[in-house]
């Protein structure tokens, strides 16, 4: 009787160490002011929510507010319409960083309205929507292709906000040799018309209302592997660039930290198990 009283504690245990494990990973995307189009200071993780870049339009309906990360899935919060795009322009792909070395940041390549590629952002991932028709990317479908750093991985530039590039990649014109799909899957999305919604860590964005809800697209992460980890990073824009959003693991100092706090839970449950046995 007593093996099945600790298996069920242990279970609760690492339930809750599991959403322990859920954090916010947003970052400053380095385009500064933040929030000039809302005309204060963005608020929340990294001044992301309620931000969108300078001299961009402003509002819920442009504001991409924050990245969370759960094991190996990734959740989106916006108030840009994930799905269906804000007319004239849909959104972008996700690009991901896993070995430290992604040229994010603003000036990278300050072109628009062109083609840039790979030997000047050195993004590993893309998780590439497949279903695009003007603004919408359909139900929100993708392929996931590995990519190498090199200057025939071609990418489309943003139209209007250069230092928010790239935004998607452009699998047919780009060298099948630097370019292989290694997943497939689709983003689920949920609505929440609330102001103020709370995050799986705790955190919070704000905004939403019945006419600009909030946008909550859930990603699975899995086709990483191995390769999740401290310091994989993340980033998104829209066609016009007009919000940038970027999100990092936290280093292995924060993350072994976590894990200690997780497992000197468990062994205080063991030593409450073997003193009740
Ligand atoms: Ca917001
Ligand atoms: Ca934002
Ligand atoms: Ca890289
Ligand atoms: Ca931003």
């Amino acid at each position: 009787m007593q093996y099945p009283k600790f298996c069920c504690t242990a279970v609760c245990a690492l339930a809750l160490a599991g959403s322990a494990n859920a954090k916010n990973i947003t970052i400053n995307d380095l385009q500064s002011p933040n929030s000039y189009g809302f005309g204060a200071p963005g608020i929340g993780q990294a001044g992301e929510d309620q931000e969108t870049e300078p001299g961009t339009a402003s509002g819920q309906h442009w504001d991409l507010e924050a990245f969370t990360l759960n094991g190996s899935n990734l959740k989106v919060y916006s108030g840009y319409n994930l799905l269906q795009g804000e007319k004239p322009y849909g959104l972008g792909d996700v690009f991901i960083d896993v070995n430290g070395d992604a040229n994010w940041q603003p000036g990278a390549d300050n072109n628009i309205s062109g083609t840039t590629d790979n030997s000047k952002f050195l993004y590993d991932y893309v998780i590439h929507w497949n279903d695009r028709s003007g603004t919408s990317i359909g139900a929100g479908t993708y392929d996931v292709y590995k990519i190498t750093g090199d200057s025939d991985v071609r990418f489309q530039e943003t139209v209007y906000k250069s230092g928010s590039n790239p935004w998607t990649l452009l699998a047919g014109q780009s060298n099948s040799d630097h370019v292989s799909k290694v997943a497939s899957g689709s983003m689920s999305v949920a609505v929440d018309a609330s102001d103020v919604i709370t995050l799986e860590d705790g955190t919070q964005v704000t905004g939403g209302s019945s006419v600009r809800p909030h946008f909550i697209g859930d990603l699975d992460l899995s086709f990483l592997g191995s390769a999740l980890g401290s310091q994989t990073l993340f980033h998104l824009t829209m066609e016009c660039g007009n919000d940038s959003m970027v999100g990092r693991v936290p280093d292995a100092g924060s993350a072994l930290a976590l894990m200690t706090a997780a497992m000197s839970g468990l062994a205080f449950v063991g030593r409450r198990t073997r003193r009740q046995s």
